[in-house]
């Protein structure tokens, strides 16, 4: 098989990628990468010594892709399936482009800077930081209740990658900071999302996983 993903189920960056892979039923393998396992985390940094994952290894075209979103271009590059996660013409890739930098960095990362305030030690916590990833939050929350007035999916009336950003980093965000009821249109985005096959089967694949994810008290739930 050319194609192999390292990656770990439960992150919202992986999911994104995965969602993507999912779409177009691209074949890979898996290769789950445990951080707190010291061979498997030598073995990944071996791939990508800044150690963030997804990275995409393509044996084929002896091609190492890290971040979420050159993965999902060079799919589309070179893997292209029935979803067209971008589409052909430059205004509408602009689009798609803009709305998966706005998931990516006015949601995932504000919703990771509060998950990882919660695994700091006591003593080592910074309340004004997750202060400030929380009001990002809202702010991110107020334009794409606006945006999903008119709109089936992040940009536009196709699922594109844009959709793969938003669907794993509203389901954490929502577990951050809830919708709540002033975002009638954003909790009906993201029920279109969880009723995404891809996204679906992303996220179920996480299930096992989610005992790891630390609850509100910095405890892990479940
Ligand atoms: N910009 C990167 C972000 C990747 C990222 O933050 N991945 C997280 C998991 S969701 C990670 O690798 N965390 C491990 C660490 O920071 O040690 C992308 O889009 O792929």
């Amino acid at each position: 098989m050319s194609l192999r993903l390292y990656f770990h189920p439960l992150s919202s960056f992986c999911q994104k990628a995965l969602v993507a892979l999912y779409e177009n039923d691209t074949p890979f393998e898996r290769r789950i990468v445990d951080l707190g396992d010291e061979t498997s985390r030598a073995a990944f940094l071996a791939v990508w010594p800044i150690g963030k994952f997804p990275v995409l290894r393509d044996e084929r075209r002896d091609r190492t892709i890290p971040e979420s979103s050159i993965i999902i271009e060079y799919l589309h590059a070179h893997y292209p399936g029935p979803t067209m996660l971008l589409p052909d013409d430059a205004d509408g890739a602009l689009q798609v482009r803009l709305w998966d930098r706005f998931y990516d960095q006015h949601v995932n990362e504000p919703m990771q800077a509060v998950v990882a305030d919660r695994l700091r030690p006591d003593g080592r916590k910074d309340p004004f930081g997750v202060e400030k990833a929380k009001a990002r939050l809202q702010a991110s929350y107020a334009v794409i209740e606006r945006e999903m007035a008119t709109r089936t999916w992040a940009a536009g009336e196709a699922f594109s990658m844009a959709d793969c950003a938003a669907a794993p980093a509203l389901f954490y965000a929502d577990k951050v900071m809830p919708f709540g009821d002033a975002h009638a249109n954003m909790a009906r985005y993201f029920a279109r999302l969880r009723e995404r096959p891809s996204y679906a089967r992303a996220r179920a694949e996480a299930e096992p996983y989610f005992h790891l994810f630390p609850d509100d008290a910095g405890a892990s739930a479940g």
